[in-house]
């Protein structure tokens, strides 16, 4: 028996590809927010309404709507900027948002606190800087995510430029994004959308390429995972991997982290046929009733991961060559400076959770503002929330240097390897989902923590941490080697055991529990961890091997076995 669709399914379809009321909406000057459809829609445009938590219930009492402003998130395949468009959203951030750019664990930029009178003008501006943010939202594929630092070889930068590519070619192609934000002509006919058609996908759609040995944009959590097989420095072809996400629900077992399943191998010249073909029998197959169920994972694990692949083949009219011999070393960044293969030289900066602000020690703001208004190469952002200045001539090293020393952003020099690798997600008070604190927590947590490893003399372990404020999971934090997920305001269930290569899930070890409990709880793991590890074991796989996690919480809602792809 088919399900009816879902709500959203029906709007979607109603909407004339993404144009709804948006216009109507935009332009009443009544009320700071646009109607709960438009709101649908408008994330197919890049940006969501949020309203500040903080003030929620002041504002309540004083019987004034809520405080409501706009995110808007630009797509910027494989994390890339030129230091023209560097200033164009600084300026963006200044004059229309919060002051600060938010670097994401999807390596592009978001602004927070845009009023909805200024939206038009901020996406206008956006689109002056030659960029866009048409599908970084919605159900549809987003930007495509790649390893930041294409150093090692010219097919890194091959591989880089098929990231660009496959985000361009799986872009949303509707004309309601020129008519609303740009002031284009509206269309006379019909619009058209060749791959997605007028519902568009059952759920928003990832993919990532990783270069290995680097795996920083953790591809075995990408609907579609891609792994560069490079031998004697020539791109081969790609490893696929499908149905990775890690998204959850506290409480739903039918919900869970899942790691992208290898399924074979593919050459570059069929690579758009197979993406478009994943994306193709997602559309198709994909649950179009019930949202929570309606990624890519389940779809696979409902129908089952052969009964798939074989659609997939039959549909392409070829079958994927084997999967390929791969090794991943690590899913973090390399921070400092690095010499490339052509001889320019790239550095790798720690902005902690990605936030680009003016605060305390680190000027970062108007750090990166200096060295964009000099630097020759460009900028690449990171699924780790951090910044690369890349292609630096070898002359402008000392330069740049100065600069950053200058604006306190040499922090990667001194922080404590458990900084080094700590990623939180948005949280409060801009997230409309967020259950407890996860950017604004991790400094208060990270000096606890710190403290805790000097104690056992373990200052220099690099260990994996992950914040997140819900259990949605947007700081991957299954796959922290500590990770905590918000419960409710100063409550996290407290997992462990993911491996350092983004290629185990962890599990939970404590369920629900406040600071006190974590740092309580992780006090003896430390100490065992200090006392029996051996020689360069890491701590998520110190953990299961002393079968430390044994003591954990026993398996719920979000805690699975682990697993390798
Ligand atoms: Fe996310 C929803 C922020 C990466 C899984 N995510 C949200 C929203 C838009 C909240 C909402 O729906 O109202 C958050 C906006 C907060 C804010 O105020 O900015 C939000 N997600 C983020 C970012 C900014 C976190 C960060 O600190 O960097 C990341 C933006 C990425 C980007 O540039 O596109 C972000 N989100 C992720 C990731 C990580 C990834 O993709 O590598 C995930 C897990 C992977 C996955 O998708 O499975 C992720 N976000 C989610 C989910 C759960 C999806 C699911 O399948 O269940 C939601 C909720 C939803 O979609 O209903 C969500
Ligand atoms: Fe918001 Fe939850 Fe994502 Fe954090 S994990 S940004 S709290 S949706």
């Amino acid at each position: 028996m088919s399900h009816p669709v879902s709500e959203f399914e029906r709007i979607k379809a109603a909407s004339n590809y993404l144009r709804g009321s948006l216009l109507e909406g935009l332009a009443d000057p009544v009320t700071g927010a646009i109607s709960d459809d438009d709101n649908k829609l408008l994330k197919f445009h890049g940006s969501y309404q949020q309203d500040d938590r903080d003030l929620r219930e002041e504002r309540r009492q004083q019987k004034l709507e809520p405080a409501y402003a706009f995110m808007l998130r630009a797509r910027l395949p494989g994390g890339v900027v030129t230091p023209a468009q560097w200033l164009a959203f600084d300026r963006i951030a200044r004059d229309y948002a919060n002051g600060t750019l938010r670097i994401t664990t999807r390596q592009t930029f978001q602004w927070h606190g845009v009023i909805k009178r200024e939206l038009k003008a901020t996406v206008a501006a956006i689109h002056h800087a030659l960029a866009t943010t048409i599908g970084a939202c919605g159900d549809v594929v987003r930007t495509v995510v790649s390893t930041a630092n294409p150093i090692e070889s010219a097919a890194h930068a091959i591989t880089y430029g098929w990231a660009a590519r496959l985000s361009e070619q799986l872009a949303p192609r509707t004309r309601a994004y020129h008519e609303i934000w740009l002031d284009g002509e509206r269309l006379v006919g019909e619009d058209e959308e060749p791959l997605y058609g007028r519902s568009y996908l059952p759920r928003k759609f990832k993919i990532g390429l990783a270069i290995p040995p680097l795996n920083d944009v953790d591809v075995f959590a990408q609907d579609l995972g891609l792994i560069a097989i490079i031998e004697h420095g020539e791109l081969r072809g790609f490893n696929v991997a499908i149905g990775g996400g890690m998204g959850a629900t506290h409480g739903d077992p039918s919900t869970y982290p899942r790691l992208g399943s290898v399924i074979g191998f593919v050459e570059p010249e069929r690579l758009i046929a197979v993406a478009e073909g994943v994306v193709g029998l997602q559309r198709d197959w994909g649950n179009r009733s019930e949202r929570k169920h309606a990624r890519l994972k389940y779809t696979l694990d409902h129908r089952g991961l052969d009964v798939f692949t074989a659609e997939l083949e039959r549909r392409l009219g070829f079958a994927l060559a084997p999967a390929r011999d791969y090794r991943f070393e690590h899913n973090g960044d390399r921070y400092g400076w690095i010499e490339g293969h052509d001889g320019r030289w790239h550095l790798t900066l720690q902005i902690e959770s990605g936030r680009v602000a003016d605060q305390g020690g680190q000027r970062a703001l108007e750090g990166l503002r200096a060295l964009a208004e000099t630097h020759r190469g460009d900028f690449r952002l990171t699924c780790n929330q951090n910044v690369i200045v890349a292609n630096v001539e070898a002359a402008q090293r000392t330069h740049i240097d100065a600069l950053v020393r200058e604006h306190g952003l040499d922090g990667y020099k001194r922080g404590s390897a458990l900084r080094r690798h700590a990623v939180a997600c948005v949280a409060l008070p801009t997230c409309g989902l967020a259950m407890a604190e996860s950017e604004r927590y991790l400094p208060d947590l990270l000096p606890r923590l710190e403290a805790l490893l000097a104690r056992h003399g373990l200052s220099d372990a690099p260990i994996l941490l992950r914040l997140s404020g819900c259990p949605n999971g947007c700081s991957r934090p299954y796959l922290g080697e500590i990770a905590l997920v918000g419960r409710g305001p100063g409550r996290y269930d407290l997992r462990l055991g993911a491996d350092f290569r983004g290629q185990r899930l962890n599990r939970i070890y404590r369920e629900n529990i406040d600071q006190a409990a974590i740092l309580a709880a992780l006090d003896p793991l430390f100490e065992r961890y200090a006392a029996a590890r051996a020689p360069d074991e890491r701590f998520g796989d110190f953990l299961l091997r002393a079968g430390l996690l044994e003591a954990g919480t026993a398996a719920t809602a979000t805690s699975l076995p682990s697993s390798s792809p």
